[in-house]
């Protein structure tokens, strides 16, 4: 049967604490690709207060039942009753010792959840309930136990045998077999075990822990991928040490291993000591990987490893919670990166991918609270919502209580339930009790959905020089929340004047100004905030540092937000003015594009952006990101009905525009950076070459960009240079795109990852004509369907990132994926509900779109056997 058909809602009020204690698992793996046979045996004891004889549950999923006993004695089909995923054993006495044996199919599993084969190695996936896919067990996150595995093989096929924990005992028969016995001393739930069967090999290196430890950090991956592991190790390392300095949390066991896979559902796995990752968060190499990429890798890494005390030492009570893991595992993941990096670059990248991922699934047929009430597939509960709205919320607790203050929670979080599965609330009350403050009010936010939408006004007193500012807070609907209430805002600001200047603050009640940012907070639907001696009529820097996840609205005239960007001392707000300005250009150039005159430049956009591009003191990875116009995407999320053909040719026109009048700055910029020097992985250097590009993307919207393009693809020696070469070439239409998508094809034919960008470049390229070409990489060799991340960077990439080929008006594009979606519901059903979402904003487009993908969600709908990930997408998206 496949996942999840049988399944029925879930609801958070229906939790109840498991009766059993499970004090041992003992599991016993005889490897085979095609068949695996897994022994079990486990230790129960019935919880104080309950009487005995008390039933046993169990799950269990896809599991051939050789043999089961209870304290000794076998189990016939009259002692125990299997129905859909769950064993029950009626009777048990207060302490049972029960023996299962199963067999399993790894070879079979295109699932991609239990046992898996990857290439030529075996592994493991277990969260959120893929344990349940390994052998029977209470598969729930707060039954937490010690394990002990022992793994055998035939050990040419597996000379590598990896679980959690430490290296107990190996052996080998003279038969060719072997086998190798790991124990975790740390009880924990099943969804953090795994094992690793398989010829891996490995780079390692040591860590020191400040008490004297001495931690062997091992990355195994396949042997071509040797050369490509450094960055990995290194981002470890830092991790581990940062995690001392700034959290003082210190790593718990002598051995710390990294497995990369190229078949991996989502980006990587924390399972104790044995983190599984997908290949393109371990090995970068500057030809193969991007400075994106080697992001991607620091913060992955660093947050698998930051997971081992926030949410493996301390785990989650119920699914429901996993944000307590997830939110609080992102905001450590993002401190460290901006630790590593610049602090204000990442801090926009941060609020860019809030706004563009998590605010429309708010807004749609999915939305729910960072702690949902209910679900029926938890996978689908992996969302923007749960880990970057919940790290948003994590943020507004240090930000009301300051590092300090937030420091003094996490100790006593840690002193309270070091070993326990909890829940939200016992991190709210940790927080609230180290700090002596109420956060009752606060804790709306773990229930509420939806995106608060702060609306603030200005009036400023000549006579009197007083300026207060009105702010109104409004949570419309959701979904399936109709009515909200006001939340608690932290609320930083300055003032400045018309020249740039900080004012300093003073509230009327208070005795004396500040100068620099204030933090208010802001809790009812409605508060005004008067300051005093208040020079001129100063122009708002709002929620510096983007202090609360909401929708600002402000009505900033031109000149306002001008001096916002040319003058402000928050990076953020600098930044978001510049987005503000481009958004309306766009936005106002759509509108005369749908009534057929003729679109302008709006030329304070362009005196902003040659400010942009004169400053020399600024990161300038700061200014890359300052001129990277809003997504389409976004744009269309602030339209009433989205224009696609529109959004795109005014985004195109103000990009041509800006380019057209600037060309000269943009050049002269692009020549400073573009300085020849061999490449360098340093945050200096990513940043030079993020600003060089973004500059020659603008180029290339004139004539003068396509040889330099040309040039920069020819002389380059790192992906970020290669790709935005190409990338800008196919964009901009050139004749030489062909030729370099084709030397690119031949140079990197035999490398997944790499392979990967060669079919996102070709999927996004906006048109109707699109669909055609993705419809024939399908049959690419490099291509499989099976592999997740191949059907991201075609599938994906063509449906999420290209608007015009997507929403192309023949429907071509939606009939196209909907197909893919019911392809991937046999193999892959995780996959499958990732990309049928798609469609979920499907009423937000003109009469005739809209009945194209109603009519294929419907198709999707009427699929036999639809797998219950796709079918509650399918079903909130059409209700
Ligand atoms: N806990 C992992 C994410 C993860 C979740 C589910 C998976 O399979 C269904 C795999 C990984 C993390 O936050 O990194
Ligand atoms: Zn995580």
């Amino acid at each position: 049967m496949k996942e999840g058909i049988a399944g029925k809602v879930i609801y958070r009020k229906d939790y109840t604490a498991y009766p059993w204690d499970v004090s041992h698992l003992d599991l016993h793996f005889d490897i085979g690709m095609k068949t695996t046979v897994v022994r079990a045996q486990m230790e129960f004891q019935l919880k104080a207060g309950i009487n005995a004889p008390h039933r046993i549950v169990l799950n269990g999923s896809d599991l051939e039942l050789i043999s089961i006993t209870l304290n000794g004695r076998v189990l016939t089909h009259s002692d125990y009753s299997v129905e859909g995923e769950t064993l029950i054993i009626p009777d048990a006495p207060q302490n049972s010792v029960l023996k299962t044996e199963v067999r399993i199919h790894p070879a079979n599993n295109s699932a991609l959840e239990g046992l898996y084969l990857s290439g030529e190695f075996l592994l493991t996936q277990c969260e959120a309930q893929g344990f349940r896919k390994i052998t029977w067990f209470p598969d729930r996150p707060d039954v937490m136990t010690t394990y002990r595995v022992t793994l055998e093989a035939d050990k040419a096929g597996f000379p590598v045998l990896l679980s959690n924990g430490n290296l107990a005992g190996a052996g080998e028969s003279p038969d060719g077999r072997h086998w190798v016995r790991w124990d975790d001393p740390f009880p924990k739930p099943s969804y953090l075990f795994a094992l690793v069967a398989g010829d891996l090999a490995l780079v390692e290196d040591h860590f020191t822990t400040r008490s004297g430890r001495d931690v062997s950090l091992r990355i195994y991956v396949e042997e071509e991928n040797l050369d490509r592991c450094d960055h990995a190790m290194q981002s470890l390392i830092n991790a581990m040490r940062w995690d001392e300095e700034r959290f003082t949390l210190e790593y718990d066991l002598d051995i710390y291993h990294i497995v990369a896979t190229n078949d991996f559902n989502m980006g990587a796995m924390e399972n104790k000591s044995l983190n599984i990752f997908n290949s393109k968060y371990v090995l970068a190499r500057p030809d193969t990987a991007t400075d994106a990429d080697y992001q991607g890798i620091e913060g992955v890494i660093g947050h698998e490893y930051f997971h081992n005390w926030t949410g493996n030492r301390v785990t989650c009570q119920d699914w429901f919670q996993l944000t307590l893991k997830e939110g609080l595992t992102v905001f450590r993941d993002e401190e460290f990166s901006a630790d590593m990096q610049s602090r204000a670059v990442k801090r926009i990248k941060v609020v860019r991918d809030l706004r563009s991922r998590q605010f429309p699934e708010d807004d749609g047929p999915m939305s729910h609270p960072i702690r949902p009430d209910q679900y029926l597939e938890i996978n689908n509960f992996y969302t923007a919502t749960v880990y970057q709205k919940g790290a948003a919320i994590i943020r507004m607790y240090h930000t009301l209580l300051g590092e300090r203050g937030f420091q003094k929670g996490i100790k006593l979080y840690f002193e309270r339930h070091d070993g326990e599965a909890v829940s939200c609330d016992d991190f709210l009350a940790a927080m609230a009790d180290a700090n002596g403050v109420d956060l009752g009010r606060f804790g709306r936010w773990y229930s509420q959905s939806g995106t608060p939408q702060v609306h603030v006004t200005d009036q400023y007193d000549a006579a009197s020089q007083k300026y207060t500012l009105t702010l109104k807070q409004h949570t419309p609907a959701t979904h399936e929340q109709k009515d909200k209430q006001p939340l608690v805002l932290p609320f930083a600001l300055g003032l400045l004047t018309a020249e740039g200047r900080e004012i300093p603050l003073q509230l009327e009640t208070e005795a004396e100004a500040v100068t620099g940012t204030r933090l208010l907070i802001m809790e009812e639907t409605q508060q005004e905030f008067t300051f005093i001696d208040v020079p001129e009529a100063p122009v708002p820097s709002l929620f510096r540092d983007y202090s609360a996840p909401v929708k600002i609205y402000f009505d900033y005239s031109s000149q306002q937000l001008a001096t916002l960007i040319a003058y402000d001392s928050d990076a953020y707000v600098r930044w978001d003015a510049a987005q503000r300005m481009a958004e309306n250009a766009i936005l106002e150039q759509c509108r005369q594009h749908a009534q057929g005159i003729e679109m302008v430049v709006d030329s304070s956009l362009v005196k902003a952006f040659r400010g942009i591009l004169s400053d020399h003191q600024a990161d300038p990875a700061l200014l890359a990101e300052a001129m990277m116009l809003p997504a389409e995407d976004y744009l269309a999320d602030q339209m009433e009905v989205v224009d696609v053909d529109g959004i795109y040719a005014a985004r195109k026109f103000i990009k041509k525009g800006l380019a057209d009048e600037l060309t000269v700055l943009f050049s002269e910029c692009y020549a400073r950076l573009k300085d020849g020097r061999p490449y360098q992985k340093s945050a200096t250097a990513m940043a030079g070459r993020s600003l060089k590009n973004v500059c020659l993307s603008y180029l290339l919207e004139t004539d003068t960009g396509e040889s330099l393009a040309g040039a920069q693809l020819e002389a380059s020696d790192n992906m970020t240079d290669t790709l935005a070469a190409i990338q800008g070439l196919i964009m901009s239409d050139s004749l030489l795109a062909e030729t370099a998508l084709a030397e690119f094809e031949v140079k990197w034919k035999a490398d997944a990852l790499v392979m990967d960008k060669w079919f996102v470049m070709q999927a996004v390229k906006p048109g109707s004509n699109t669909v055609n070409t993705v419809r024939k990489l399908m049959d690419h060799s490099a291509f499989s369907i099976q592999n997740p991340n191949k059907v991201r960077s075609l599938v994906g990439a063509f449906s999420m990132l290209n608007p015009t080929g997507f929403h192309a008006a023949d429907g071509s594009g939606y009939a196209f994926h909907a197909d893919r979606v019911i392809e991937l519901d046999g193999l892959n059903p995780q996959i499958a509900a990732r990309m049928v979402a798609a469609f979920n904003r499907w009423k937000r487009y003109d009469e005739d779109r809209k009945v194209l993908m109603k009519a294929e969600l419907q198709r999707i709908a009427s699929v036999k056997n639809l797998s219950g990930d796709v079918s509650e997408i399918v079903n909130n998206a059409l209700r």
